[in-house]
């Protein structure tokens, strides 16, 4: 019964959906002509144009739930991740650091999205590695000293092991936890950092974690727990805010802001697979779960998460509101939604006929990305894309994917979006989760196992020049 009811509720929210903002569609010619790097400083000026990584997927060297989630395997008995491979080494940035910076340098970024390690950092409760933070503190100094401008991610996916073993996400001591390890972050790095990101894409880790359990700690089918870690991942984020803004007191920039604080959202364009109702429904219950949860409870306070059927979360918390300064965008693709009751997300996505796909078959749809800034920026924040990017090792599509996107976010500034920034996903490869090290995103690729010299992918890193060049012109 409830169900039925929530699912008309939706219905109505699709139809309300589908009759405003058409998808433009863009002309190739177009792209081509346009001078992009020189239009972008024209229409925002100090817009940010670097790359972005993850400290698990690049650092090497970590021990955290992922760590162990890594050497396991699966209800078939295969390997959690594609060809039993493991982040380990993986780009050993944690010790190749100042390889990666010179190859921001060799793009011309005047920005680099980058994480630190929470387990790394306080490998146990109330602890603090100092030799690491050293590390850190030397890492940001490199990149403000060559005026790449340093984001911070805090939690990006992994876990250590302390909380973990807890429950995660899903032990009410999590929040606290987290808001303990910003408190450190804030005060260590604060004189060296403004841009924090608290969370990446809370949304993505909940159900690829407990529901397709393809990721730590490899739940399946329970969209009951996978929205409580999405709701317990937002109340850590919250307490962190107030955490940061209390503990990093220093304008590290000179801009008059002490903290800017993001959180890096998972976007995505669900469109329903035909007009039945069924279809429009779950495609507008999608709709919300992915794109509006997040920027509804950063705006207004209002935690409101709903599986039409299953669970239904709905709680004011008032450090929720106003607690970014700012809302990150991550945007990959695209999905069509078609209704099945008889999975626990009650549908299915998949991608449209003969679409223009990458190596990992994500649709290539920067007019969707256009789209969705311009939905996103009616909630009133400034916008970054804290990730765009493809998985495309031979570097046939990235090129023109980047201009194509780029095109995408000039448009959405000259029609009015408040977009100050777009961050490649991402610098060089690295491990790509469950997919190992067969998703390739890097601009610079990295021979794993071999030598891990990072090398240009030279037209897509010509493409990012031609663009860089004219945007950081005196
Ligand atoms: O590699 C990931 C990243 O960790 C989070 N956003 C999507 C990227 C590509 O899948």
């Amino acid at each position: 019964m409830t169900t039925k009811r929530n699912l008309m509720i939706f219905a109505l929210g699709a139809l309300a959906i589908a009759s405003c903002d058409p998808v433009p569609s863009f002309d190739k010619d177009v792209i081509d002509a346009t001078d992009i790097g020189a239009e972008l400083r024209a229409a925002k000026p100090g817009f940010i144009l670097g790359a972005a990584t993850s400290h698990h997927q690049i650092e090497g060297g970590l021990t955290n739930d992922w760590t162990v989630f890594e050497q396991g395997t699966n209800d078939e008995g295969e390997p959690n991740i594609k060809n039993g491979d493991d982040s380990s080494v993986a780009a050993d940035s944690w010790n190749r650091w100042p390889e990666d910076i010179a190859s921001l340098e060799t793009l011309g970024a005047n920005g680099y999205r980058l994480g630190i390690s929470w387990s790394r950092l306080q490998p146990t409760p109330g602890s603090w590695d100092q030799a690491a933070a050293d590390r850190y503190r030397d890492m940001f100094d490199a990149l403000n000293a060559r005026g790449i401008r340093p984001m911070v991610t805090i939690y990006h996916f992994t876990l250590p092991l302390w909380v973990s073993d807890e429950g995660g996400w899903e032990w009410d001591g999590a929040p606290a936890a987290f808001e303990d390890f910003a408190q450190r972050a804030g005060a260590a790095f604060g004189d060296q950092i403004d841009y924090w990101v608290t969370l990446n894409e809370p949304n993505v880790l909940a159900i690829q974690a407990y529901s397709f359990g393809s990721w730590a700690p490899g739940v399946k089918d329970d969209m009951e727990r996978a929205t409580n870690v999405y709701a317990g991942q937002l109340r850590g984020h919250a307490l962190a805010s107030v955490a940061l803004r209390a503990n990093d007191t220093v304008d590290a920039d000179g801009d008059g802001k002490a903290t800017q604080i993001g959180i890096a959202h998972h976007v995505r364009l669900p469109q329903p697979a035909s007009s039945y109702a069924l279809d429009t429904a779950l495609s507008a219950a999608t709709n919300d779960y992915i794109n509006d949860v997040v920027p509804r409870a950063i705006t207004t306070g209002r935690l409101f998460l709903e599986v039409p059927g299953t669970i239904t979360i709905d709680e004011d918390i008032p450090a929720l509101k106003d607690s970014c300064d700012w809302m990150g965008i991550n945007y990959y693709e695209r999905t069509y939604i078609r209704a099945d009751l008889s999975v626990s997300t009650l549908s299915t996505q998949y991608q449209p006929e003969g679409a223009e796909v990458t190596d990992l078959g994500w649709e290539v749809s920067p007019e969707s990305l256009y789209h969705l800034l311009m939905r996103m920026d009616r909630y009133g924040l400034p916008l970054y894309i804290t990730e765009n990017g493809l998985a495309d090792d031979d570097d046939d599509q990235r090129p023109s994917y980047l201009r194509a996107h780029l095109y995408a976010v000039l448009r959405a500034i000259q029609d009015g979006a408040d977009v100050r920034g777009y961050l490649h996903w991402a610098l060089i490869d690295n491990f790509e989760w469950a997919e190992g090290y067969e998703g390739l995103f890097g601009l610079f690729s990295i021979d794993f196992g071999g030598d891990l010299a990072r090398v240009p992918r030279q037209a897509s890193v010509d493409a990012f020049t031609d663009i860089t060049g004219p945007l950081n012109a005196e």
